[in-house]
C-alpha cells in the first residue's frame, strides 16, 4: 500500500483551521442560519414560542436554546415547508425515505450544490484520491444522495467518474477491469459483494487498478473492512451523511482513519443523551445532533439524526483539528437500513395493514449470509384466505411483497404463516429480528 504524504491530503486551508477558528467561523454562520430560518414558518413559530432572535446567541454555546427538528417536523411539512429561499432559485431536489410511503424532500440553491460538491471532494481528497484518478459511483442515482452528491465531488477534484450506478455485478466488475478504475464509490456491503464475485470469479485482482474505495450510506464494522481488504489490496475509508443535512460530505475518514473527520466550518455537531437529550461526555456514547449552518435552500437546526456514535477530539496526524466521530453504533428509533435503503417497520405494516387477512402479527428476519442484506417478512393470514390451491397461495404471496414493494420501495420476501404461528408478546411485540450483528465495533 502506497504511503501518502498527508499533506497532500487537503482540499482546502479551512480544513486545518484551528479550534479557535472553527469556533468563531460557527458562531457568524449560526447567526446568519438564524436569520435565514426566520423565513421558514416551522422555526419562526418556534423561535417567537420561545422569545428568540438572532441576537439571543452570543457564542456557539448558546445553540442548546435553539429548537431541535426531527424527521416528523420534515414530514408535516411535507413537501417544501422547511424551504428558505425562492423555488426559483432551486436548482435541484433529492429525497429521503421516512415513516411514510412519502419521501422528505431536500432543495439545493446552486450554491448549496456548490458547497456539497467540495464537502465531497474534501473527504474524497482526505482519503487519497488524485485528480488523475478515475472512480467508479457504484451508488443508486436519483432521489438518494449517494450517487449525484459523490459524482460531483469526484468531478470537482478533476478525476473522472463512471457513472455504473448499482447493480449488475458482472458489468462492475468489467468496468473496473476495462476502466482500470483507481477508486470504488458505494456501500460497503456493495463494496463486499463485488470483491467477493471478483475472488469467484477467479479474477487476478492485478488485473486491476483498484487502490481505493469510499465507502458509507450504512453501518459497516471493522471486520468487513478486513474482509474487503483481504480480498482486493485497496484502502477503504467510511463516511457519513444524511439528506436533511446535505447528504453525503457530513463527515468522512482520512487516509489514516482514527475517525471521521466532521466538516465543522458547515456543521455544528453536538451529541446528546436520546432519553434526555442533555450532552454526553466526550468519548461516550450520544445521538448525533447536527444543525447546517451554511446551506441556503433548507438550513436544518438541531437535526435529530437518531444515530448513535461516540465524538473524539485532538489533532490527528492529517493535520485536521476538527471534532471526528466513530462508526455508527446504532439508532435510537427503529429504522432499519437494508441493502443501503433506509425503512422503518412501520411501513411494512402499512403494506401488510392494507392487504385484507394480513397482518397484524408479523416478523421482519434479517440476515446476512454473505455480504448482502436478506429480508424475510413473516406474516399470519387469515383463516380465511388459506387455501390448499398453490395457486392462490402464490398470488397473495406476490401481492403483498408487490404491496411492501411500492411502500418501501424494496423487493423483500413475504413468507405466510398460518394463524397463530408466530410468538405472542406480553409487552411490546419484538417485530424485528435482525441476524445482521453489523454493529459491533466502533472505531
Ligand atoms: O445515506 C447519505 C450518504 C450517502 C452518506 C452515501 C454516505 C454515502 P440517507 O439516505 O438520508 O443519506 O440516510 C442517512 O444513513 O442517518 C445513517 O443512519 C446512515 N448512514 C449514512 N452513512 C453512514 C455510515 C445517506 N458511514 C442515514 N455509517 C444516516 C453508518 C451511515 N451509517
Amino acid at each position: 500500500m502506497p504511503q501518502y504524504p498527508y499533506k497532500h491530503l487537503i482540499w482546502d486551508e479551512c480544513e486545518t483551521l484551528s479550534r479557535d477558528e472553527i469556533r468563531a467561523i460557527q458562531f457568524v454562520r449560526l447567526r446568519e442560519t438564524i436569520r435565514r430560518c426566520m423565513s421558514v414558518p416551522f422555526y419562526r413559530k418556534k423561535f417567537d414560542e420561545m422569545e428568540l432572535r438572532p441576537e439571543s446567541i452570543c457564542s456557539v454555546d448558546d445553540i442548546v436554546k435553539l429548537p431541535l427538528t426531527t424527521k416528523s417536523d420534515l414530514r408535516d411539512n411535507y413537501p417544501l415547508g422547511f424551504l428558505a429561499a425562492r423555488r426559483e432559485d432551486i436548482v435541484r431536489y433529492h429525497g429521503s425515505t421516512g415513516t411514510t410511503g412519502k419521501p422528505t424532500i431536500i432543495a439545493y440553491t446552486k450554491a448549496d450544490i456548490e458547497l456539497w460538491s467540495n464537502l465531497c471532494a474534501r473527504f474524497l481528497i482526505a482519503g487519497g484520491l488524485q485528480s488523475h484518478h478515475t472512480v467508479q459511483v457504484a451508488f443508486g442515482y436519483g432521489l438518494f444522495t449517494g450517487g449525484f452528491g459523490l459524482h460531483y465531488g469526484i468531478e470537482r477534484i478533476g478525476a473522472a467518474v463512471v457513472p455504473a450506478a448499482a447493480g449488475n455485478t458482472k458489468r462492475q466488475i468489467m468496468l473496473l477491469k476495462d476502466m482500470q478504475s483507481d477508486a470504488l464509490v458505494c456501500t460497503p456491503s456493495y463494496a463486499l459483494t463485488i470483491a467477493e464475485a471478483i475472488k469467484a470469479e477467479n479474477i487476478d485482482p492485478s488485473e486491476l487498478s483498484l487502490k481505493l474505495a469510499f465507502l458509507g450510506g450504512e453501518p459497516w464494522t471493522e471486520q468487513m473492512r478486513e474482509t474487503l481488504e483481504s480480498i482486493i489490496d485497496i484502502r477503504s475509508t467510511n463516511n457519513y451523511g444524511l439528506s436533511e443535512v446535505i447528504g453525503p460530505g457530513v463527515s468522512g475518514e482520512c487516509y489514516a482513519r482514527t475517525g471521521m473527520h466532521f466538516q465543522e466550518d458547515h456543521f455544528i455537531i453536538e451529541c446528546l443523551d436520546p432519553d434526555t437529550l442533555k450532552p454526553v461526555p466526550e468519548g461516550c456514547q450520544g445521538e448525533l445532533v447536527i444543525s447546517s449552518i451554511s446551506k441556503e435552500a433548507m438550513p436544518i437546526l438541531r437535526y435529530r439524526t437518531r444515530d448513535i456514535a461516540i465524538l473524539y477530539s485532538g489533532k490527528c496526524e492529517c493535520g485536521r483539528e476538527t471534532l471526528r466521530m466513530s462508526r455508527v453504533i446504532g439508532r435510537s428509533d427503529d429504522m432499519l437500513i437494508i441493502r443501503g435503503v433506509n425503512i422503518f417497520p412501520s411501513q411494512i405494516e402499512e403494506a401488510l395493514l392494507s392487504i385484507e387477512g394480513a397482518a397484524p402479527h408479523y416478523q421482519i428476519i434479517l440476515d446476512r449470509p454473505k455480504t448482502l442484506d436478506e429480508v424475510r417478512v413473516r406474516v399470519e393470514i387469515d383463516k380465511n384466505l388459506l387455501s390448499d390451491k398453490m395457486i392462490d397461495m402464490v398470488q397473495l404471496k406476490t401481492r403483498i411483497e408487490s404491496v411492501i414493494h411500492q411502500i418501501s420501495g424494496l423487493h423483500l420476501q413475504v413468507e405466510l404463516l398460518p394463524p397463530m404461528t408466530l410468538e405472542r408478546y406480553e409487552g411490546k411485540a419484538k417485530r424485528v429480528i435482525d441476524n445482521r450483528n453489523i454493529v459491533t465495533n466502533n472505531q
